[in-house]
């Protein structure tokens, strides 16, 4: 489909004409930044279009919804997407370059909108790309923050936050909807009137503080088939700029107030990953945007249905973890309070309408929230969540009568907490674990009484990526050279990449594509020497470590594995080494000392490691500032290896670990997550398994028995690297430096069992696994043969058969064709 908006001459028309409406200038006097907003609203233009025709649809077919209840979006740049989503990324690119100007320079003036933190984030945003581009009715639901997570800067080896202020020229993708704002409430109390005539109790909340939310629209361009979906993020107002009759009456304190909590509850994204920190303001964004989404929901289904008892036909809210289970409380206080229905036909209604994913099992991570907060915060939502509570308390008693345990371990209101995750499951109907591991251990370890009581909610839906994103757009070289092997059919049916199989053995097809990766080298290493002002040799082995920077995740072991192999070298001037340049990409939330202390270290070796000219140049290491999903798309495509290293039963899923394999980079992993699935696709022969596996983690956890002092004493190797730690070898001669990380490693006066993450368990089988690696490498026709069949394998991994798993086992959805 190419829109004839797109048309070469008409598009650079209005390219021009823009220029000129927004700035007053001519094309040639714009800058970079002007072209792109006037390209972006140029191909605005042919989205409202394809935007409106699928509401016409939507309205037409009446199609059940799917709202996705997300506290995160990592959407990543627009621009590039939506052209290649509109199938006219060739033809701008091309009208660009007639007019003097470079797509990909354009598209770099986009703020990377980044409301989310990681994976959790990401996943959502791949979710509503996929769902567009499958035809479905969608809304994806979140709060616009106004500074997005923070953007890293690294000085003298350690992270510096610097706001993301991503709002500050405008953002042109959005649309402010001001009609469709929602009045949400806080605090106060709960007034009970009883009402003689009908015998019933209303509750009324009164003495509130209130918040105006207004709903900014994205849009999310289906591939190819001219769906528009919308992403929703709600803002905050104040519900009165100046209100006289508040002064008057002498409250202005409550005025006052009323425009800090307007101000204060949007303000910035938490940039936590996977840990719940318990803060006030937190549980007021959840509140927030969930009211807000639900209240639009319920009026959007009431416009064109009559009866609720009908909404769970119509409607599904899929919870993006627990920071959205407020929708639980929420849409019975609203069926009861507001639609005056009785008790149990909305907790029927509500226990068919949502539905809740869980992303973690991590305990640090589960959100509990003290009553004293909750309460006074959301004084109504507070009591239904105990009136719930109490019911399912008694359905725990019929089921196993006298057994106080189960109480005390399922109890959604317990010991001063609200506990989310036990809400979330008895308030809806599916609960999903995000790969088929970690439902595993959901079932038999972390929610076993859950899963015992109610076995036909739990499920599994493995995650996925898109193939649109992270390998259309972010690796154009293979992506052209797949196509002109199989066909394009892949861009929309990823499966079909196993075509590729044949070419497994073919010396010219290897070449190519080897060559393809190398061409991807080259990329990121100028990107390097331009950001980080290291020279990398693209002839090494790029081995990559992406992520969030977590203990679990285990970047402290891939390190110590730099500095184990820098000592080996030293020792061993004239053993054979194959370059290597160590890449790693890392944010550590703000407050998260383990974590920053480690991307201290990570640079600290660089220092040293990449300075010492005796080795040769043989090991590299380069610590990449700010990884976020747009420089993710280039290193993904630049990868030889995967690093996916975290203790095996503690990473649920993983998503980077399928960009990677998408991209024909293998796999050096633990079994964990996703690792498992990826190994069963592509085959143990092309991946480097290694590592505990997540039972004897589990067993050691429930059964101690660990000892990793046990592995200083017995193994000079990790005890030299360990020393080293505390011997100034990469702190200039300061003792102290590294001194945390050292103890949590080998114990002392810390709370939790040393080494709390297995890395020294786990050392020397992932050095034997890299041994492995660089054998392989040697190889080159193995390695090209390896790395086509990552690539050849990794169908399973779109996001595209995620979502038709979520759609046929969960939500239901009818599928949406534009023009039928
Ligand atoms: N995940 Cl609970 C996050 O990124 N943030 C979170 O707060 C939680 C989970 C990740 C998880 O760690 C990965 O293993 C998953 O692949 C990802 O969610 C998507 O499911």
């Amino acid at each position: 489909m190419l829109d004839n908006h797109f048309k070469k001459e008409k598009f650079k028309k209005s390219v021009k004409e823009n220029v000129k409406m927004l700035y007053r200038k001519t094309i040639d006097e714009a800058t970079q930044e002007q072209v792109f907003q006037a390209v972006s609203l140029a191909v605005k233009d042919v989205i409202i279009d394809n935007w409106l025709l699928t509401q016409k649809q939507y309205e037409k077919d009446d199609p059940k919804i799917v709202y996705y209840l997300s506290m995160e979006f990592l959407m990543g740049r627009a621009l590039g997407n939506n052209l290649i989503n509109l199938c006219a990324y060739k033809e701008v690119k091309e009208a660009l370059d007639e007019l003097g100007f470079d797509l990909n320079v354009i598209e770099d003036q986009e703020p990377d909108p980044a409301l989310g933190n990681g994976g959790l984030g990401r996943l959502a945003a791949c979710f509503l790309d996929s769902l567009a581009t499958l035809g479905y009715c969608a809304y994806g639901c979140g709060i616009r923050y106004h500074y997005g997570l923070f953007k890293q800067k690294i000085e003298n080896g350690y992270q510096v936050e610097v706001p993301d202020n991503w709002l500050k020229d405008g953002y042109p993708f959005e649309l402010r909807r001001p009609e469709y704002a929602k009045e949400v409430k806080f605090g106060g109390y709960v007034r009970v009137e009883y009402d003689p005539a009908t015998g019933k109790n209303h509750f009324i909340q009164e003495g509130y503080q209130s918040v105006r939310a207004i709903p900014y629209d994205m849009p999310i361009v289906g591939y190819n088939n001219q769906i528009v979906n919308t992403l929703r993020i709600w803002d905050a107002e104040a519900v009165n700029d100046f209100q006289l009759d508040l002064f008057d009456k002498g409250e202005y304190h409550k005025a006052v107030e009323q425009e800090n909590l307007a101000k204060n509850i949007v303000e910035v994204l938490y940039p936590n990953d996977n840990h719940y920190a318990g803060k006030e303001l937190r549980l007021k964004q959840q509140y927030f945007f969930i009211s807000a989404s639900i209240q639009a929901a319920i009026e959007k289904f009431k416009k064109s249905h009559s009866d609720l008892h009908d909404l769970p036909k119509k409607v599904t809210f899929q919870l993006n973890d627990t920071h959205p289970t407020m929708t639980v409380a929420e849409l019975m206080r609203i069926l009861v309070d507001e639609e005056g229905m009785s008790w149990e036909d909305a907790w029927d209604i509500t226990t068919h309408t949502c539905a809740y994913t869980n992303h973690t099992i991590m305990a640090e991570a589960l959100e509990k929230w003290p009553i004293e907060l909750f309460s006074k915060l959301l004084p109504r939502v507070y009591q239904i969540i105990e009136e719930i509570n109490r019911r399912f308390l008694l359905e725990i008693q019929a089921k196993y009568p006298g057994d106080q345990e189960k109480i005390r371990k399922m109890a959604i209101i317990y010991d001063g907490q609200v506990k989310m995750a036990h809400l979330a499951i008895a308030g809806g109907y599916s609960v999903n674990g995000v790969a088929k591991l970690h439902t595993e251990i959901l079932e038999k370890q972390e929610l076993r009484d859950f899963y015992e009581m109610y076995p036909e909610k739990f499920n599994n839906k493995t995650n996925g990526i898109t193939q649109r994103r992270f390998l259309l757009h972010g690796n154009p070289l293979l992506a052209d050279w797949i196509t002109d092997h199989i066909g394009d059919g892949w861009i929309t049916s990823l499966p079909e990449l196993e075509k590729l199989k044949v070419y497994a053995d073919d010396k010219k097809a290897q070449q190519e594509f080897m060559n393809i990766k190398h061409q991807n080298k080259v990329r990121l290493a100028k990107y390097i020497l331009e950001h980080n002002g290291i020279e990398v040799n693209p002839n090494s082995i790029f081995d990559v470590q992406v992520k969030r920077l977590h203990e679990y995740k285990r970047q402290l072991m891939n390190i110590l594995h730099v500095m184990y192999l820098y000592n080996k070298i030293k020792e061993h001037p004239e053993m054979p080494f194959y370059p290597r340049t160590f890449i790693f990409g890392a944010k550590a939330a703000a407050g998260y000392r383990r974590a920053k202390q480690t991307i201290k270290l990570i640079n600290a070796v660089a220092d040293v490691v990449n300075n010492d000219r005796s080795i040769d140049g043989k090991i590299k290491v380069v610590f990449i500032e700010n990884y976020r999903v747009s420089n993710a798309e280039m290193i993904f495509a630049a990868a030889d290896v995967s690093e996916q290293i975290s203790t095996a039963s503690k990473e649920a899923s993983g998503t980077g670990n399928m960009k990677f394999m998408l991209n024909g980079a293998p796999t050096l992993g633990t079994m964990d997550g996703a690792n498992v699935e990826i190994v069963e696709e592509v085959g143990a022969e092309n991946a480097f398994i290694f590592g505990l596996s997540s039972d004897e983690v589990i067993n050691y956890e429930n059964n101690g028995g660990y000892d990793p002092m046990q592995y200083f004493n017995n193994d000079p190797d990790i005890r030299n690297v360990l020393m080293q730690l505390i011997n100034g070898t990469y702190s200039g001669g300061d003792f102290n430096m590294f001194r945390e990380i050292y103890d949590s490693l080998l114990n002392t006066n810390s709370s939790d069992r040393a080494d709390t993450y297995f890395i020294l368990a786990d050392f020397k089988s992932y050095a034997a696994a890299q041994e492995k690696v660089e054998a392989a490498y040697r190889d080159e026709a193995g390695w090209a043969k390896m790395a086509l069949l990552n690539t050849a394998c990794s169908g399973k991994f779109t996001s595209d058969r995620t979502i038709q798993q979520y759609v046929d086992e969960i939500w239901h959805l009818d599928k949406v064709v534009i023009g039928k």
